[in-house]
């Protein structure tokens, strides 16, 4: 199943909502996370500004998104380990795909896979993801894990978000309009969910280079 959530409202074209979409493939998707981060563990980067972000993060693919003092990058190696990231796996790669193509971008192949983990208390601010050189090429986001609203706004950092609720296996493709909106995460509710535990994990997949 797939909808336009908004089919009326110009600032929300380009976002497919794809409930449930990897619902049957959950559990090899948090074992394949687990696989990724025992050679990339999750660590909490600091924003140019300073500050811990209280998502965890970690990467697989060809590059990863990566941010310190310096900035905001995509990075080929590790900070960490100073070796390249863990290998995409062959689940991700074909869920992005076939989702993509869903939303309307047949063909999409990501070169890196941004896991984040939010555990009860962490949220992500409002910001717009444009690291990346190719617009035209969509993000697709897979929630694992524990639930959270999504915060969807607009072009500008003042446009009053909307609110979604994401649960477990639940997809969405960004296209369009939407790949430059601003979007973050409400913070974490406490809970336990049976593949995760106390967390949130959420994949997107993009065409960074
Ligand atoms: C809309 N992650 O990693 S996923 C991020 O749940 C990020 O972890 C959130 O925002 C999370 O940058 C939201 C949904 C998402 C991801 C990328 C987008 C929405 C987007 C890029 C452009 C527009
Ligand atoms: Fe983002």
């Amino acid at each position: 199943m797939s909808q336009n959530l908004f089919p009326d409202t110009p600032f929300l074209h380009g976002l497919t909502y794809m409930p449930g979409f990897a619902l049957g493939e959950e559990a090899e998707l948090v074992r394949v996370v687990l696989a990724v981060v025992k050679a990339a563990p999750f660590r909490r980067m600091k924003t140019p500004g300073g500050k811990e972000m209280s998502a965890a993060m970690t990467n697989c693919g060809v590059t990863g998104w990566v941010s310190d003092a310096k900035g905001y990058r995509y990075a080929r190696r590790d900070p960490l380990s100073g070796e390249p990231w863990p290998e995409m796996p062959d689940i991700f790669r074909s869920l992005a795909a076939r989702a993509a193509a869903v939303g309307g971008f047949a063909g999409f192949v990501p070169d890196v896979a941004l896991i984040n983990r939010y555990e009860p208390g962490a949220k992500m601010t409002l910001h717009q993801d444009v690291d990346e050189q190719d617009f035209s090429a969509p993000i697709v986001s897979v929630s694992l894990g524990l639930p959270a609203f999504f915060l969807w706004g607009g072009p500008r950092r003042t446009d009053k978000p909307a609110r979604l609720f994401l649960e477990s296996g639940d997809v969405l493709v960004w296209g369009g309009a939407a790949r430059k909106f601003f979007h973050g995460v409400a913070p974490v509710k406490q809970g336990v969910h049976r593949l995760t535990g106390a967390a949130r994990l959420n994949l997107t997949f993009r065409q960074a280079l």
